[in-house]
């Protein structure tokens, strides 16, 4: 049997297969209530319904130690391992894809301690990331990272993709929050960095390597994270532009405007605009006519001051002719709709037919010409589209094709044309989905030879046997 339609040539590596024996041990060490050996579906299965492994066994720890000794087993024993959070990766990085047993850190979800004062949360890697949000929001903090997948993912699985979002363009990349962090490596040692200084140059930043690692050096069982204030007043603009230079210039115009009081810029093409308003039936506040959308989000601490920003940065957008069309949220509700607009787009997309995600780093003039080059090279594919849409605050597109069933000769209109391209223009082949199972061949369009052979010898300092997340984010077929 196979995991991957997408890789038949991917062939299961020398592990063992699990035994009784082992089950029993794994039951011994995280009892009955840690151990699944039916009903094993979601865990196999990726959230776009992609890709689908075949595990028999799901392991949920409830403590660091328990992860451990789980580990150390599997390392005596050389049985495969994916580690798994929420599972709502979009690379194939958290499904088997053969029958690797599954680490959930479902279990593993304790907030431990909020220092109000410094306005930093100790907690586990299982923690949901809504939970968490909801949790510091009681003590007037923020977690510094928002995405659409918030009510399933989890902040450890934020941490191992180095998640991007919404919110980037205002608190930075998540590794900029991250204090401390423990992580346990196969070997079952427990590498304790947990600290929660804000500065603290001793020696090699360890734990900055397992931040993007995508479950192949090691788990992640806890982390502290530095939040930002929550902010008291936030406000949301909508616009509707005719072309992609338009969206560009309203970008800049917002960005000289409102200044520190950026929380988001995102675009969107109006096959997204339609896909949400036909599929998931959510109404634009504005007429669906325009070729794009642009989505600009102020947070701050006063609502009349943000409020002149926005309405100066608007009036500003009219004048210079960048925007045909425009409209300002006239409530938290209001805003978060527009908001909804866009972070429903892949729901709405998964709805329609197989995926092909491209979640890329361009230079911002050259964002959109990349999906006007795929759009021509699948335009005789039956049924097939294409939409681009992203964090424009970030240069990261996100063009995603779409045809009713997966097509193998889809695929190869696609790929490796837009790793080339993407490459050519000294972009990043994956922006903030890490590479997974699907992108893990195509790491040299992106990284240098010295940078990927570098990946492979810390592979081995902290996974010799191989049994971490085998097959994800380094090439497998080189
Ligand atoms: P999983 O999917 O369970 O795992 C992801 C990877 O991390 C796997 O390789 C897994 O092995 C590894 N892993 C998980 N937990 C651990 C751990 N504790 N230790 C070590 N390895 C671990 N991503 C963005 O960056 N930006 C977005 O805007 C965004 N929007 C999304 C919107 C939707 C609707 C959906 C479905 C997904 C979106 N994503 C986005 C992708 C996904 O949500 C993120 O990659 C998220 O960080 C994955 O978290 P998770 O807990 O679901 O991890
Ligand atoms: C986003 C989510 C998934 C996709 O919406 O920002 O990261 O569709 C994406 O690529
Ligand atoms: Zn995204």
């Amino acid at each position: 049997r196979h995991g991957s339609r997408m890789f038949p040539q991917l062939k299961r590596g020398s592990f063992n297969r699990i035994t009784d024996e082992d089950v029993n041990r794994f039951t011994g060490i995280v009892g009955e209530t840690g151990i699944k050996t039916e009903e094993l579906d979601h865990y196999n299965t990726d959230w776009l319904n992609t890709v689908s492994g075949f595990t028999e066994l799901v392991i949920s720890p409830k403590s660091v130690e328990e992860v451990a000794a789980v580990l150390r087993h599997c390392n005596e024993r050389r049985l495969a391992v994916v580690p798994q959070g929420g599972n709502t990766g979009l690379v194939g990085g958290s499904n088997p894809v053969f029958d690797e047993i599954v680490l959930s850190l479902e279990r593993l979800n304790n907030i431990s301690h909020i220092d109000p004062y410094a306005g930093i949360v100790e907690c586990e890697a299982g923690v949901i990331l809504q939970n968490l949000s909801d949790k510091v929001g009681e003590h007037g903090y923020t977690v510094p990272l928002d995405l659409g997948a918030r009510g399933s993912c989890f902040i450890g699985g934020n941490l191992a993709t180095h998640a991007g979002g919404l919110r980037v363009v205002r608190y930075g990349q998540l590794r900029g929050s991250v204090l401390g962090m423990r992580v346990v490596l196969p070997d079952g040692q427990i590498l304790d960095g947990r600290s929660n200084m804000r500065k603290d140059n001793t020696g090699y930043d360890i734990k900055q390597l397992f931040i993007g690692s995508e479950g192949t050096l090691g788990v992640i069982t806890d982390v502290s994270l530095l939040l930002p204030q929550s902010p008291v007043s936030v406000n949301m603009a909508l616009l509707g532009c005719d072309s992609f230079d338009d969206v560009i210039k309203c970008y800049r115009l917002s960005r000289q405007c409102l200044g520190e009081i950026v929380s988001a810029c995102e675009f969107m093409d109006s096959l997204c605009m339609t896909s949400v308003n036909d599929i998931l039936g959510l109404a634009s506040p504005l007429e669906n006519s325009h070729k794009f959308y642009y989505l600009v989000e102020t947070s701050g601490m006063n609502m009349d001051h943000d409020m002149e920003k926005l309405e100066t940065c608007i009036e500003k957008v009219f004048e210079s002719g960048c925007a045909t069309d425009g409209v300002m949220a006239a409530s938290k509700d209001q805003a978060r709709h527009m908001m909804s607009l866009r972070e429903n787009i892949a729901p709405a997309l998964k709805a329609v037919g197989f995926n092909y995600k491209y979640d890329v780093s361009l230079p911002i003039q050259h964002m959109y010409s990349l999906v006007e080059q795929i759009r021509n090279k699948i335009r005789l594919t039956e049924g097939a589209f294409s939409v681009g849409y992203g964090h424009l605050g970030d240069n990261n597109l996100h063009l995603n094709v779409i045809t009713p069933h997966y097509s193998a000769q889809a695929l190869s209109l696609i790929e490796p044309f837009v790793y080339e391209e993407v490459s050519r223009l000294k972009g990043s082949i994956s922006a903030e989905h890490g590479m997974g199972l699907k992108k893990a061949n195509y790491l040299r369009y992106s990284k240098d030879p010295s940078m990927i052979a570098m990946m492979r010898s810390l592979k081995d300092v902290f996974d010799p046997n191989g049994i971490m997340n085998p097959y994800k984010l380094l090439p497998w077929n080189d």
